[in-house]
């Protein structure tokens, strides 16, 4: 997938896990984790990424068979119901292999393909999309001190450089995505400049997917934002600048309140009659 394209696509988080930032435990149920994405898929998500694992900042690390148990399932059962394009949100490699063997589409590597010295091999076999993310250390430290001379050259850096590695290995050009990691061993300064970027990272070539969705930094910016919950508005902020820069997807917990604003955004560009 490549170019510019008329609005962002939506894609609907399902976090089955019980520590998530914002959602964590409330889908661990897997009759609520299905539920949770037929839900959003009623609201208009065009992609649901499955996550079993949480990468917050200070996460406990989940044992393969825990994460396996969690995702596979649900996979299967919303590919048993629907043909909706699926991601796994994973960095590991036997559990992306057994999420694109139930129905996935696309990896989610938050770790770019470096959790283990396999994963670019597997990637390439697997043969589905997948997302290279910027992350600065490990979830449990990423936050202590993040620094950067250029953040912006350095995340981009980065990506490409992770790029030329799933290249090298053989997975395809057209399945790969960038993702500069909003939050991820950044500060408030590093996120504003990351998404004041972001016209140069989908200049690179490939689709660019963003998650701003009810993270920290928007709390920074407005202290009644302190709880994840409370950070909607400027989630749609974050995402509505995305969509103007020309990113390809939007990773978001609500999917019915960010297609509609995208929709207008989208409407308004048509009328102004400026190409996309
Ligand atoms: N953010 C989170 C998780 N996975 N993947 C990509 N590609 N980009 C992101 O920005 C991103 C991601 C963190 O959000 P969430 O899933 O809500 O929380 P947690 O990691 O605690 O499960």
């Amino acid at each position: 997938m490549t170019g510019r394209q008329s609005r962002p696509r939506v894609m609907g988080i399902v976090n089955v896990t019980p520590d998530s930032f914002s959602d964590g435990g409330k889908f661990i149920d897997p009759a609520a984790a299905l539920g949770q994405a037929l839900k959003l898929m009623a609201d208009g998500a065009d992609i649901l990424d499955i996550g079993g694992e949480s990468t917050r900042p200070g996460a406990t690390p989940v044992a393969e068979a825990e994460e396996l148990a969690r995702v596979v399932p649900l996979i299967r059962a919303i590919r048993a119901e629907s043909a909706l394009t699926l991601s796994v949100d994973t960095m590991k490699p036997a559990v992306a292999r057994a999420a694109v063997a139930a129905g996935a589409d696309i990896w989610n590597d938050v770790t770019a393909l470096r959790h283990a010295p396999e994963a670019p091999d597997v990637a390439a076999e697997l043969g589905c999309e997948v997302v290279l993310m910027h992350m600065l250390g490990e979830p449990g430290t990423m936050q202590a001190a993040p620094a950067y001379d250029d953040v912006v050259a350095e995340v981009e850096a980065f990506l490409m450089a992770r790029a030329e590695v799933a290249l090298a290995a053989g997975v395809s050009r057209d399945r790969l995505w960038l993702d500069p990691g909003i939050g991820f061993g950044k500060t408030l300064a590093h996120n504003l400049a990351l998404l004041a970027a972001l016209p140069r990272f989908v200049a690179l070539g490939f689709p660019v997917l963003l998650g701003a969705s009810r993270k920290r930094f928007i709390a920074a910016l407005d202290p009644r934002g302190e709880a994840a919950d409370a950070r909607l508005a400027g989630s749609l902020a974050a995402h509505l600048a995305g969509a103007a820069a020309g990113v390809a997807a939007g990773r978001v917990h609500d999917v019915f309140e960010t297609s509609q604003p995208l929709k207008v955004q989208e409407a308004i560009q048509t009328a102004s009659g400026r190409p996309v």
